[in-house]
Order: structure tokens, then C-alpha cells, then sequence
């Protein structure tokens, strides 16, 4: 109970620091605080790990992931957060733990110690990638950074210990021309390169898990044999248009469950924490490759003055203002 009290009080904290932005999720945040309470009965006990309060081990389930560099005494400390735009820069990071030390200890979630999403601030060359990890914690990879600009890099772990996971994020600067691209408009309809082709069935809705089909076909014939990947048939990131708040993604089943078919259909259940829009990247395996297809979806009425007529305005005056 009184763990509850606090988780309340922080998250209150949070919305005034965060202001006027994420005021919509004032409506959302005890839905949240409640799911997040049951699927995490003892939040309280992270209390003696740290010097982080309650609160803090608490507000990692009920806030967007990825928005904060450092989390429950954990924090994402890259090697350098300036890197040259090449199409195999490495990137290497550590994670500390709380007694300031890079953290050696992880536990697998999704086949991996370490999932890393690298994306443009606009949306754009999302990447997902698994590290590799070093001895002395520093983990490795390489990206493709060819294009100029302002990166989101988020780490997804579970640190040996830690009831939960995390989803870290860090800024990444790679200097040159940005030339920042429009969020696509939302489709119901994601191309794919070679042929395939993924469509979306469902909705999101502010402060709810909303049930999201995504449904493959090459060259127009839907695919029935889709291989397991990240013990999953897809993997699914979802990230906030305007602060790539890291969305939590859980697919419905898994390969081998008796009940989960190998396509076309891949069932999620994504939870959008505010009104906005939001960008989806689903990773799916077929024919020995993996592929991503992007797509945006709008949750819920447009944050401020938005109304039906104002988004005929938007497509009037969608192209390049100067
Ligand atoms: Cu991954």
C-alpha cells in the first residue's frame, strides 16, 4: 500500500517536470501504475539496492521506457557520443550498475542479454541490433551511421537482480548535413522490400494495450511460414513521434506453443501511453532474412487544437514550409 502511495507520488512528480507535453497521460497513469503493480508484486524490494527510492524501481513499469538516461541506479554511459557518419561505425557503450561498475550480468529476454535500437531523431534508419558483450562490460557494435544527424540509441536488458527490465536511451551525435525527413502518414499498408508487404489491423489507444495484427505477404500471397525469431514470430518496437518514448510490446504467443501460427498473422499487444503519434518497426524472419517494415499509427485525438478540419489543413501544408 504505501509502495503505492509512493509510485502515485512520483509519477506526479514526473508529469509536473514534464509539463504540459504529457499532461494527456494524467488520465492513463493510474491504468498504468495498476498493470505495472500487478505484473511486479514487489516493487518495494529494490528499496535496499540502491540509493534510488522505491519510486524509481516502481516508475520503471509505469512510464514510457527509453526516455531517461539513467534509471533505478542503472545508467547508459556511451563510449563516445559523438561518431563519424560511416556505414560500420562502432558504437560501444557500457551499462553501470549501481555501485557505478559496468554491469557483466544479464539476463536473456527475447533470445538476447542486450537488445539496441538505433534511430534517427526523425524516424528514420531504425536499427535493431545485439551487441556484443567484453569482459569488462563494454559492449560492441557496429551501425550504420551513413546518414548525418541526432541519434536515439536505446538499450533493452535486464540486469541480473533487477525484477524488470529496462529500456535505457541516449543521445548520439554524427556530425554532417541532416537533412531530417516528415513522419510518413499513417498506412494501413507497410512495403517491404523484395517483394513483401505487411499490413496492420487494430488501434492504438492512449492508455490502453490495444490489440495490433500484423499480417505478411510476398508478392501478394500470404505467408504461412514465417521462422522464429527473438523467440518470437516478429518483434515489435513502437516509439513516440516528437520524444521516442520506447513503447512496451508483448507478442501474443510464441513458435512452438500448439496455439501461435507461423504467419501471416503476428498478434501484439502495444500500449500507447498518451495521445500522438507513433512510429512501429516490426522485425520478421522469412527465407533465412530478417526485415523491417515501418509504419505509423495515430493513438487516440491529436495532442492541442487538432480537429477533423485542421488535418485537411496539415495535408494542404504537408510539403517542405521552406
Ligand atoms: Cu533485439
Amino acid at each position: 500500500m504505501n509502495t503505492a502511495l509512493k509510485i502515485g507520488g512520483y509519477t506526479l512528480g514526473l508529469l509536473a517536470v514534464f509539463g504540459a507535453a504529457v499532461g494527456i497521460g494524467a488520465a492513463v497513469t493510474p491504468t498504468a501504475t495498476s498493470s505495472a503493480a500487478m505484473s511486479s508484486p514487489t516493487p518495494g524490494n529494490h528499496t535496499d539496492m540502491s540509493g534510488m527510492t522505491t519510486a524509481t524501481a516502481a516508475g520503471s513499469a509505469s512510464l514510457p521506457g527509453g526516455l531517461m538516461l539513467s534509471q533505478d541506479g542503472y545508467a547508459f554511459r556511451l563510449v563516445d557520443r559523438t561518431v563519424p557518419a560511416a556505414s560500420q561505425t562502432p558504437l560501444r557503450f557500457q551499462i553501470l550498475g549501481p555501485d557505478g561498475a559496468p554491469v557483466t550480468g544479464y539476463q536473456t529476454e527475447h533470445d538476447k542479454d542486450l537488445h539496441l535500437i538505433a534511430v534517427r531523431r526523425d524516424l528514420s534508419h531504425f536499427q535493431h541490433v545485439h551487441p556484443d558483450l567484453g569482459p569488462d562490460g563494454t559492449w560492441s557494435v557496429p551501425l550504420d551511421l551513413s546518414a548525418p544527424g541526432e541519434y536515439r540509441v536505446f538499450a533493452d536488458f535486464t540486469p541480473t537482480g533487477h525484477d524488470g527490465g529496462l529500456v535505457l536511451g541516449a543521445d548520439l551525435a554524427v556530425p554532417g548535413i541532416y537533412e531530417p525527413v516528415a513522419l510518413p502518414d499513417p498506412a494501413a499498408i507497410a512495403p517491404v522490400v523484395d517483394g513483401y508487404e505487411v499490413t496492420v489491423a487494430g488501434d492504438l489507444v492512449p492508455g490502453q494495450a490495444s490489440e495490433l495484427t500484423l499480417t505478411v505477404s510476398k508478392d501478394g500471397v500470404p505467408v504461412t511460414d514465417l521462422q522464429p525469431y527473438l523467440a518470437a514470430y516478429g518483434h515489435l518496437v513502437a516509439l513516440r513521434a516528437g520524444d521516442l518514448a520506447y513503447l512496451h510490446v508483448h507478442p501474443a504467443g510464441e513458435p512452438g506453443d500448439g496455439v501461435t501460427t507461423a504467419g501471416p498473422g503476428i498478434t501484439f499487444y502495444a500500449t500507447a501511453p498518451s495521445a500522438g503519434d507513433y512510429r512501429l518497426f516490426l522485425n520478421f524472419q522469412h527465407a533465412g532474412v530478417v526485415r523491417t517494415a515501418e509504419f505509423t499509427l495515430h493513438a487516440g485525438e491529436i495532442l492541442g487544437t487538432a480537429t477533423q478540419t485542421e488535418s485537411q489543413d496539415d495535408a494542404e501544408t504537408g510539403g517542405p514550409g521552406h
